[in-house]
């Protein structure tokens, strides 16, 4: 187990291998000029802080072996499932799907639809695409969670107070102990987020506790690390749901996905104990 004391409004005490480091939309189209954030009039250098903080956290997560889970907000090219009324709201300067100087605005696959490079995903590490401005709406998120066995939801990313808020609402109706990093995460608004960690905290933790980065870090030990999925495994499960005529759809795949990871973890956690020094190794499969 876990504590760290100085959370707020007491300590969160937290089993390492039960706890995921969910980043949210770390994207180029909310951190870098000429996306989506920009194009709501948005001052993006307010969010640079929170890039440093979360390079901070990811790193502590990962060395600690925390299941890390990236979040990105886009749309299918088609805009199937992006509700119009998401992409006529307001007077934006480009609306959802419009072109930008970073591709099509939160649009998948586009390069502002991307994880900022300080923050990309390492191999093996979980990537949600979601639709909405919470992450288990439309999202194979719960399922990941539950096949992970996490109870416990550490936050970061941008923005607080809309999609990392929405997150952690819903993360907390659903069960799970939620911390939110306070400067690993940020808005265009400096008094929305300040507003966010008074709320979130407040009430004896009603959504959940707050900490910052170093106190986070400071909680947690190193680990081995995590078993590491095969990168080609996107395209081997939609080869395989081609060959079974099954449709391709992006939340089934991460199901699949989370499964497998799940059951990869598992082999390596096996290997390792069935190897006892590198001079006498165990039978590999298929050897
Ligand atoms: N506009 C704004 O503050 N945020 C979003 O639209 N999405 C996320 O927070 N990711």
């Amino acid at each position: 187990m876990a504590r760290i004391a100085a959370a707020l409004p007491f300590p969160f005490d937290f089993d390492p291998a039960r706890t995921a480091l969910v980043m949210i939309d770390m994207q180029r189209d909310f951190l870098e000029p000429g996306g989506f954030g920009a194009a709501l009039g948005n001052d993006v250098g307010l969010l640079a802080p929170a890039v440093a903080g979360a390079e901070r956290l990811l790193a502590a997560a990962r060395s600690a072996g925390l299941l890390v889970i990236h979040t990105r907000e886009c749309h299918a090219p088609d805009l199937a499932d992006c509700p119009p009324a998401k992409r006529a709201r307001g007077t934006p300067g480009l609306r959802i799907g419009d072109a930008g100087l970073m591709g099509r605005i939160l649009i998948r696959g586009q390069p502002g639809a991307e994880l900022t490079q300080a923050l990309a995903a390492l191999p093996g590490e979980v990537v949600i695409d979601k639709p909405g401005k919470g992450a288990f709406y439309a999202t194979s998120l719960d399922e990941t969670l539950q096949a992970h066995g996490v109870t416990h939801l550490i936050f970061g990313g941008v923005t607080t107070e809309v999609c990392v808020q929405s997150t952690m609402r819903e993360a907390n109706d659903r069960g799970y102990a939620c911390l939110l990093v306070e400067d690993a995460t940020d808005s265009y608004f400096p008094a929305f987020k300040a507003a966010v960690l008074e709320m979130v905290r407040a009430q004896g933790a009603i959504v959940g506790w707050t900490a910052t980065v170093a106190e986070v870090a400071g909680s947690l030990s190193p680990a081995a690390p995590r078993a590491v999925a095969d990168p080609d495994l996107d395209s081997f499960i939609d080869n395989g749901a081609k060959l079974l005529g099954i449709p391709l759809d992006p939340a089934w795949r991460e199901g699949v996905k989370a499964n497998v990871a799940v059951i990869l973890r598992q082999a390596h956690i096996a290997m390792e104990t069935d190897i006892p020094d590198e001079t006498d190794p165990a039978p590999v499969f298929g050897a």
